[in-house]
């Protein structure tokens, strides 16, 4: 069990996952959460990296900073996504090492499973075949990242563990058009359109790609969950095991919003891979399932939105 005053440093505190996991920590009642913003602690300088940890001496680590974005991002900065990550992690991991951290929960993402994996995807479809184009950079760190937490554990016997999050949702989420992930995108292009008069919005695609969608509450407590009771060599899919098409969350996001024009599909823009469904047969046998749905999760995620203030808002 983890004591409720060991001090677990949450890296990444302020983004989608990380704020999620600190909100699901002190929920669970944990007293000692050390948090350090980008400025405070610039990650890809190793330096740095191991000043923090050599002071602060942490216990518990969550890995939840990272260079994120949506397909768009990732298809066009693919330096910066595989270089960013794959230096955060490199220092993260081994400083956890160096200074005895008892344990560390190293995030995935399920884009890095091969493009054309059987579906649903269990864990051990990792490295079977090509990867998507459209986010390479990023597989590859990521993939990196599992792979080193798996071999510091057999190597050392370091109880870092990884999981593999399908797409997320929810507060602190990301609205930048150019940037974003579909979901945070639909919101605002709906909620943008609806307050505009705009008789209808461009989305990217066709709207045929199938996606499964977790919010990120439910995630939280999956990792918080899995930090308290996995110690496995092998990464865990977190999902929901259910998938909607683009378009049919288009629908369900302009019905939550309320806009009432048109859709307009921009096929120049990329689908990118058809299908990612997580098999969460693994999750569901360690003793974890998901609570909020996908209609409840994005009128969560939007009634979050309303209450921001336009300046708070990552736009
Ligand atoms: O969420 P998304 O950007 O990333 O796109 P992926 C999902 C699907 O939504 C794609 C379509 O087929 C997009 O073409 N889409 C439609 C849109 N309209 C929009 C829009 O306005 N904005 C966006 N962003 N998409 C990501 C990976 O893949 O999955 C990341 O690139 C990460 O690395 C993330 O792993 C979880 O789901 O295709």
């Amino acid at each position: 069990m983890i004591e409720k005053n060991a001090k677990i440093y949450v890296a990444g505190h302020r983004g989608l996952v990380g704020s999620a996991i600190v909100r699901s920590l002190e929920k669970d009642g944990y007293t000692n959460i050390v948090k350090r913003t980008h400025s405070e602690l610039d990650l890809t300088d190793q330096r740095v990296v191991f000043d923090f940890f050599a002071e602060e001496r942490p216990e518990y680590v969550v890995l939840a900073a990272a260079h994120v974005g949506g397909i768009n991002a990732n298809q066009t900065c693919p330096a910066d996504f595989i270089y960013i990550n794959s230096i955060i992690q490199c220092n993260v991991i081994k400083a956890a090492h160096d200074y005895k951290v008892k344990k560390l929960l190293f995030l995935g993402s399920s884009c890095i499973y091969p493009k054309m994996a059987h579906q649903p995807i269990s864990e051990s479809e990792l490295l079977t075949g090509p990867l998507e184009t459209t986010n390479e950079g990023y597989a590859v760190a990521k993939i990196a990242g599992l792979e080193m937490c798996k071999f510091f554990k057999r190597q050392y016997g370091d109880d870092f563990i990884s999981c593999m999050p399908t797409n997320l949702y929810g507060p602190n989420d990301n609205f930048n058009l150019e940037t974003s992930h579909v979901l945070p995108a639909l919101i605002r292009k709906f909620d943008d359109a609806k307050k505009n008069g705009a008789p209808s919005v461009e989305l990217w695609g066709t709207g045929s790609p199938l996606r499964e969608f977790l919010y990120v509450d439910d995630m939280a407590d999956a990792c918080v969950y899995l930090l308290q009771n996995y110690s496995g060599e092998e990464h865990v899919n977190i999902g929901t095991g259910k998938e909607i098409s683009i378009k049919e969350l288009a629908e369900i996001v302009k019905e939550t919003v309320g806009f009432e024009g048109e859709i307009v599909w921009n096929s120049a823009m990329p689908d990118g891979t058809p299908r990612k469904l997580l098999d969460v047969s693994k999750l569901h046998n360690i003793g974890w399932k998901e609570k909020v749905g996908l209609r409840d999760g994005i009128r969560l995620a939007y009634e979050w939105y309303l209450a921001q203030d336009e300046k708070d808002l990552k736009k």
